[in-house]
């Protein structure tokens, strides 16, 4: 006991088993320490002031294209994110996820990794086109086997696996038979799937979350053309996407718990859009929760309430969607839990005296960024993204699924990554997420967005939302000073 204390206040800056896995010598990270959370007699009162509620969970989440590479290997089929990114133009330096962090060979040391941090789970994404090489039928048990591989080898280092089913990696096959998830068939598709991998390794996962940001696969990806497939369709046909991945939510939700036997807690893993009340107020704050009600109504709210708002059926008018009611009802089977992945405060919000009861104010020309364009800094988004999920429909559970931010993270001459850019923001974000698990709000526990740096979409390799810092040459982990801060918090369960 004592000896663990000590390991846990003092030793910081010792190496400790990080040289087992190929860590230079440099860095501050202690590997193979025991969880020391530290007794509450012992906590000072600033301690006790800042401590997150007793079995929190802390985790970092990454995603199957962004991290795995072995694109060709083990018959895995192709997605449309292989296509898309070999259009020449479509992603930064045109930059593929053909290598990426080759984490499909170097999973052991990634969880090596994730143990030197104290990070007791670990989301990760399954690949679709890995598990069924043609999307739906036969079933690919090569593929299925690297899950089985990497699972046994979480559970061994005792952290505890969490899995996507659906981050993006739709199988091509699906967008060339029936454009994507334009068709109900691909909703279908995706329940037979999400069953399959549940039934086979439900004996040791027992989390799940279904689709991962569905905005980000339905509008950004074909109504604004920016991520795979890249299309421009029309209202009525991004509309009709939009239900249809809340149908596959719904599908898989159903098809899942009939498989097994064990229980399991199954959500979703959202980015929803979250409406800050710019000055806390009550009637201001009363307006921010009817904004993210209506800003979601698409998604988030449909998955909640089992209802499309009158506002977001009116503003579609004829492009609303084709849907029945007993659609709506699957859409809107309950819940374990609610994931949200937060990162900004998509829009502040005012009072104002018209119809919807709110004014959504656009963010100043000169508001600070991360290094992400979008990634306008706004930390009290990860309490009000909470606070109003759980006043709008108090779910049991909360996870905040991701929060992380990009940055460009150079290795100085010392081979060193001092990324006080991302140490800034987790200390302020973990603020007012703290201030919400204070007031009671039940968040279960944080994932940090990402684990290593990755594949970062159209944006490709050039911006880095990693703790661990990849050498895209040679495939070496290297800690930042990020990982030492999110280490500390995890070990000790307390906001320093
Ligand atoms: C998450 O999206 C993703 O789940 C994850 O895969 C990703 O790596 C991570 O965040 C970091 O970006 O093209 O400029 O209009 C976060 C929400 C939605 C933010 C899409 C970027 C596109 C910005 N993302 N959005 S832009």
């Amino acid at each position: 006991m004592e000896s663990k204390n000590k390991n846990s206040r003092r030793d910081f800056l010792k190496i400790g088993g990080s040289a087992a896995i190929g860590l230079p010598a440099m860095q501050l990270i202690g590997c193979n320490n025991q969880v020391t959370a530290l007794e509450k007699k012992e906590l000072s009162q600033n301690d006790s002031i800042r401590k997150f509620p007793d079995n929190f969970i802390w985790g970092t989440a990454t995603a199957a294209y962004q991290v795995e590479g072995a694109v060709n290997e083990d018959g895995r089929g192709v997605s449309i994110w292989d296509t898309y990114s070999k259009i020449p133009g479509k992603i930064k330096n045109n930059d593929t996820g053909d290598v990426a962090c080759d984490m499909y060979h170097r999973y052991k040391e990634d969880v090596q990794l994730m143990k030197s941090i104290h990070a007791g789970a670990y989301r990760f994404s399954v690949s679709w086109p890995r598990v069924f090489s043609n999307a739906t039928g036969t079933p690919n048990p090569k593929g299925l086997d690297f899950y089985n591989r990497l699972i046994d080898e979480l559970l061994a280092n005792g952290i505890t696996p969490y899995a996507t089913l659906y981050h993006w990696d739709l199988p091509q096959i699906l967008q060339d038979k029936y454009g994507g998830w334009q068709s109900k068939e691909t909703s279908k598709a995706f329940a037979e799937y999400a069953a399959y991998v549940t039934e086979k390794i439900s004996d040791r996962v027992k989390h799940y979350f279904t689709l991962n940001e569905f905005y980000s696969f339905t509008d950004l990806s074909y109504g604004l053309g920016q991520l795979a497939p890249g299309l421009k369709l029309p209202q009525k046909a991004v509309a009709q996407v939009r239900h249809n991945a809340v149908l596959a939510h719904g599908m898989g939700l159903q098809a899942m718990r009939q498989v097994t036997k064990s229980t399991l807690e199954i959500g979703v893993a959202e980015n929803i859009v979250t409406a800050v009340p710019i000055i806390e107020t009550q009637e201001n704050i009363e307006a921010a929760k009817k904004a993210t009600r209506e800003l979601n109504a698409g998604l988030l709210t449909v998955m909640m309430e089992g209802k499309y708002t009158d506002n977001y059926l009116n503003s579609l008018g004829p492009d609303a969607p084709d849907f029945t009611e007993e659609e709506l009802k699957l859409i809107a089977e309950p819940l374990d839990f609610v994931g949200i992945n937060v990162y900004l405060a998509n829009k502040y919000v005012l009072a104002a005296n018209n119809e919807t009861g709110y004014e959504l104010i656009s963010h100043a020309k000169n508001h600070p960024t991360m290094a992400s364009p979008w990634h306008l800094v706004s930390p009290e988004c990860l309490y009000w993204a909470p606070r109003l999920v759980k006043e709008l429909w108090n779910p049991k559970e909360i996870y905040i699924t991701e929060n992380g931010c990009g940055a460009t993270d150079e290795l100085s001459d010392e081979g060193q990554i001092m990324d006080t850019d991302r140490v800034m923001f987790i200390k302020n974000y973990l603020t007012q997420l703290h201030r919400a698990t204070n007031e009671g709000i039940p968040v279960k526990g944080y994932f940090h967005w990402s684990l290593m740096d990755n594949f970062e979409w159209i944006f490709g390799y050039g911006i880095r939302f990693g703790l661990f810092y990849m050498d895209y040459k040679t495939l070496e982990r290297t800690p930042k000073l990020s990982p030492e801060y999110f280490k500390t918090i995890a070990r000790d369960n307390i906001l320093v």
